[in-house]
């Protein structure tokens, strides 16, 4: 059967992020996706002044009363860019409905970068990621996400010895079993570091680091991870190739001299992520 997953992220209608990203990227994987939008907004919020957002709360609960009235089936459950405080009880509510399928919830705890919360975003919604990040068996966040999540002061640079603190932190507090960290430095390379708590094993996997501040470069990492695990690649595999696919999305970005606020050109290295999941031993078939 086609695995399913059900992305739950808000709509940016320019600006390559949230769900115009996981989309695209979970389709090609092969993967079956149906959305539940958080917000309806004219851009992301990263580097445009004067856009629209629609906090969609009150639709999704009238969206989600339908689909419990369906027989709906899902492989992943995948939470991201939220819009509101009440918002995260009843996504939380949606992993509890779907739980006794035994999904994969992979939680991207969007609420921050370079040290600071989004515009949209609340001191209350940032303790309530905490809420949603504890049903989850995969989080992926950046160095400022996990410093809020810890309740510490954050830290540009980390040391290695520090970053596998901040890990093995993040799994004992949420009890999820598999945490990325993306954002990390380590010998000259940019990536993310992960724990998992299942083999007890700490990775990394860094590519150059490349000039410039990139938008939708999580979401893109965070999708393509997701389309990894789903198709049954381990934890290690899986970030290598989230790496390597949000790499080669910022190099294409940077050969096309494109603008850095429109997102990442994710578009051009989709043969790479398809090629990377053709030989997984689980194939995507026909539902
Ligand atoms: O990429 C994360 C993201 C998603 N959605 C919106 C955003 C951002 C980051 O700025 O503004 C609306």
């Amino acid at each position: 059967m086609q695995k399913q997953v059900l992305a739950i992220h808000d709509v940016s209608c320019v600006g390559r992020c949230s769900l115009t990203v996981a989309l695209p990227v979970l389709s090609a994987a092969g993967l079956h996706t149906s959305v539940l939008p958080t917000a309806l907004l004219s851009t992301h919020t990263g580097e445009f002044t004067g856009y629209f957002c629609l906090d969609l709360t009150g639709e999704m609960e009238k969206i989600f009363t339908h689909f419990q009235t369906l027989p709906l089936r899902f492989d992943g459950l995948y939470s991201g860019f939220l819009g509101s405080w009440e918002q995260i009880a009843l996504v939380g509510q949606v992993f509890s409905f779907y739980k006794a399928q035994r999904p994969l919830v992979l939680v991207d705890p969007v609420m921050a970068d370079h040290g600071r919360l989004y515009a949209t975003y609340t001191e209350q919604m940032a303790r309530g990621m905490g809420d949603l990040c504890r049903q989850a068996d995969v989080i992926v966040p950046n160095l400022t996400e996990a410093a809020i999540l810890l309740e510490e002061s954050y830290q540009e640079h980390p040391s290695g010895a520090q970053v596998e603190r901040m890990l093995r932190d993040l799994h004992r507090r949420y009890g999820c079993r598999q945490v990325v960290l993306t954002g990390v430095e380590r010998e000259g390379l940019l990536g993310a570091a992960a724990y998992d708590a299942q083999t007890g094993r700490f990775s990394f996997a860094g590519k150059p680091t490349l000039p410039g501040i990139f938008y939708g470069t999580g979401d893109v990492l965070a999708s393509a991870l997701l389309a990894g695990l789903l198709r049954d690649k381990p934890l290690e595999a899986a970030v290598e190739l989230a790496v390597s696919f949000t790499y080669e999305s910022m190099l294409h970005t940077l050969d096309n001299g494109l603008p850095l606020r429109y997102g990442v050109a994710f578009e051009q290295a989709i043969p790479m992520l398809v090629n990377a999941l053709a030989s997984c031993k689980t194939p995507a078939p026909a539902e």
